[in-house]
């Protein structure tokens, strides 16, 4: 850490409390932030890593509409459920509490009321949409309509989520009310806004002069706020759920959400430390990180340090390592298409197997880019990573040292330069996780530590110590005693990362926590000390568990397909003669065969009272040839003929097109003679 600072403060963004967490926000957010907390703490440094649940705005009013519950119901549930998760997950929160509570509520309107007499807020009075049905102002979420940027018909009035733009309620073309569904009128309300112009200055030079080394995708998007131009921003809306104003004459107004989520970080410090939390916050000595998602970029580089300036007694983030998207087998992760891995449902499917899936997500967290998350590679990893490399090498060490030396720890001999180059190998790869993990790049410093496993596996694998067992023990005992200094030296690495499958390693080695600064060390475990009973650290995932994860997701996509069919929009109107052109007719099928070699095509012989024809039709998935002969089917009688698969098609048979695409013939409601015309 910096010289200038004596503690660091660690934030994650407050997840709504409207749905339960997904692995999207374990990748972006969650885990980043418990490894660097777990790795600060390792280090010895002061850190407080504080967490809790957004549990305001709309979209948590829309929820409980729906539903027909109260606001409140919907947030205690899913605050529960959020909690419990991050627990299981091991994200080492030194405290998770929620907006709701009365602190932040204290806190929240006590940091409006110290602005608001401050003057740093304009009020402003201005038309809104009001829904005269439901007797109340549409703020955000409560208004849908076209896009003005990109003409997506269902964009909300925050944000259309197809262009990512930002919006405001006003500029949807075509509004409608999402409760109600009536067109909403204009009508005046007074508002308070914190009008960032005032502010670009000197966040301008903050950030693209003073902090140069934050991340690009973060540094980039705040530049392309500052070059638009920042503008003031509402901070109250009209809505019964929130914070109430604390100003007289403002009944049915609350704090905008996004005013006083992020003061959450602030009112759950203190919750945690009642006289002790200020440090934390004002001292400058005190180094702020929030870990957020990219669609969090300017609410935590602009707006929340726009009112911390503006309160005037706050630090300001040292750093905001925003994550980009993870993706789930290849499209966006979607809590309304329920496309997503929900973190409970995970454990019930892969009970125990936390650590797997944070390593997942770091080996492949979407830190400069979106990222995929796809089971087979999260199979992968398992499989040929944690349990061939780390667990296998873990595994030879304890049971060979038990085998051997009743797992008594044997004293070293003489290295050969084998071993030292071994030890060479790993000796800088403490620098090298710092200095990654300093750059806030998990996934770079996972691979350090994976690698040193790596060296660990070759070493045994190389050196064979149950060949030369009846040889020669005294080179035997210098390996394991290596060996086991290696296991050793993962146990501190991997810690931050996979902390459950660590706890279980130091179980195995008889060992308590070491600090970070002792990773390269060979004398971690003295000769003569007693290790414990082996144990696999990680179990093979078979094929079928990952399958069974694919036929879910595949399931989900039908029913979405279902969900969201519409008929195909009508073609163009035609003239009767047109119409009349086409020569349909009812024809028997007498005979029905596959084509070889085309598993779609079926080659039908039609009786249609004018000699028969042939018509070849691509409906092999849907029907069996044998229950289609004897049947009527329609047919048009003048298609110009075609060669399909060496076959002369001498017409095209109807069918209609399902909604899930499955294909159906189309036949005459009464028996028909063979060779009549449909008109
Ligand atoms: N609840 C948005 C989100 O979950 C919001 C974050 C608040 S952080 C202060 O993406
Ligand atoms: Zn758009």
């Amino acid at each position: 850490m910096d010289k200038k600072f004596k503690r660091t403060l660690i934030t994650s963004a407050l997840p709504y409390a409207n749905g339960p967490v997904h692995i999207g926000h374990l990748a972006g957010v969650y885990v980043p932030a418990d490894i660097y907390a777990r790795w600060l703490r390792l280090k010895g440094e002061d850190v407080l890593f504080i967490g809790g649940s957004d549990e305001h705005g709309v979209p948590i009013t829309l929820l409980a509409k729906k539903e027909g519950v109260n606001p409140q119901d919907i947030v205690d549930r899913y605050h529960g459920i959020i909690k419990k998760s991050f627990e299981e997950f091991g994200i080492s929160f030194d405290i998770y509490s929620r907006t709701t509570s009365k602190t932040h509520h204290q806190v929240a309107s006590d940091f409006f009321k110290t602005l608001y007499d401050k003057g740093e807020f304009i009020e402003q009075e201005s038309d809104q949409l009001y829904d005269e049905t439901a007797k109340q102002f549409l703020a955000d979420r409560y208004v849908t309509g076209t896009c003005p940027h990109c003409g997506n018909k269902g964009a909300y009035g925050d944000q259309c989520e197809k262009c990512g733009k930002d919006l405001s309620a006003l500029e949807l073309i075509d509004p409608v009310s999402t409760i109600s569904n009536s067109k909403p009128v204009l009508r005046k309300t007074k508002h308070w806004y914190l009008p960032l112009d005032r502010h670009q200055q000197w966040l301008e030079k903050w950030i693209l002069n003073d902090h140069k080394e934050w991340k690009s995708n973060v540094y980039g998007q705040c530049k392309s706020w500052f070059d638009m131009g920042l503008k003031p921003r509402a901070v109250s809306r009209d809505l019964d759920w929130g914070i109430s104003l604390p100003l007289p004459d403002t009944e049915g107004k609350v704090l905008y959400v996004w005013f006083d989520a992020p003061i959450g970080y602030i009112s759950n410090t203190k919750e945690l430390l009642p006289n002790d939390w200020e440090k934390w916050w004002k001292d400058p000595e005190t180094r702020l990180i929030h870990f957020i998602g990219k669609d969090n970029i300017v609410f935590h580089c602009i707006v929340f340090p726009a009112m911390l300036k503006a309160e005037g007694s706050f630090i300001l983030p040292d750093n905001v390592p925003a994550n980009e998207f993870l993706n789930l087998e290849g499209d966006k992760i979607s809590t309304s298409r329920n496309w997503a891995v929900w973190l409970n449902e995970y454990l019930v499917d892969f009970p125990g197997k936390q650590d797997t899936l944070r390593y997942v997500l770091t080996a492949n967290a979407p830190e400069t880019k979106d990222n995929d998350f796809t089971w087979k590679d999260f199979q992968t990893r398992h499989n040929s990573e944690l349990v061939a490399i780390y667990g296998n090498f873990v595994n030879r060490s304890v049971v060979l040292t038990n085998k051997y030396y009743n797992g008594v720890v044997p004293e070293r001999g003489e290295l050969t330069d084998y071993d030292k180059q071994t030890l060479a190998e790993f000796s800088d790869t403490r620098k090298e996780m710092d200095n990654y993990l300093d750059n806030f790049r998990f996934r770079d410093a996972l691979k350090e530590v994976m690698n040193l496993a790596r060296i660990g596996n070759k070493y045994l694998a190389e050196t064979e110590p149950w060949k030369l067992a009846k040889t020669d023990p005294e080179r035997v005992k210098t390996i394991m005693n290596i060996s086991i200094q290696i296991c050793a030296n993962l146990s501190i690495a991997f810690e931050p990362f996979l902390p459950f499958s660590t706890e279980k390693l130091r179980k195995q080695l008889n060992i308590g926590k070491f600090n970070w600064s002792e990773i390269g060390s060979i004398d971690l475990i003295k000769a003569g000390h007693q290790i414990g009973t082996p144990e696999l650290l990680f179990e093979k995932i078979e094929d079928d568990a990952i399958q069974a994860q694919l036929d879910r997701l595949q399931r989900i996509k039908k029913e979405n397909e279902q969900k969201n069919w519409k008929p195909n929009e009508v073609k163009s109107t035609i003239a009767f003669d047109d119409f009349g052109k086409l020569d349909l007719r009812v024809g028997t099928v007498l005979d029905c065969q596959k084509v070889p070699k085309a598993d779609k095509l079926l080659q039908f012989k039609i009786d249609d009272g004018m000699g028969g024809r042939t018509i070849v039709s691509g409906i092999a998935k849907w029907y069996k040839p044998e229950d289609l002969i004897g049947k009527q089917v329609c047919f048009i009688a003048n298609l110009a003929p075609r060669m399909l698969k060496g076959i002369e098609s001498q017409g095209m048979i109807l069918s209609t097109v399902n909604s899930d695409g499955s294909l159906c013939i189309v036949t005459p409601q009464k028996q028909t003679r063979p060779g009549c015309t449909i008109e």
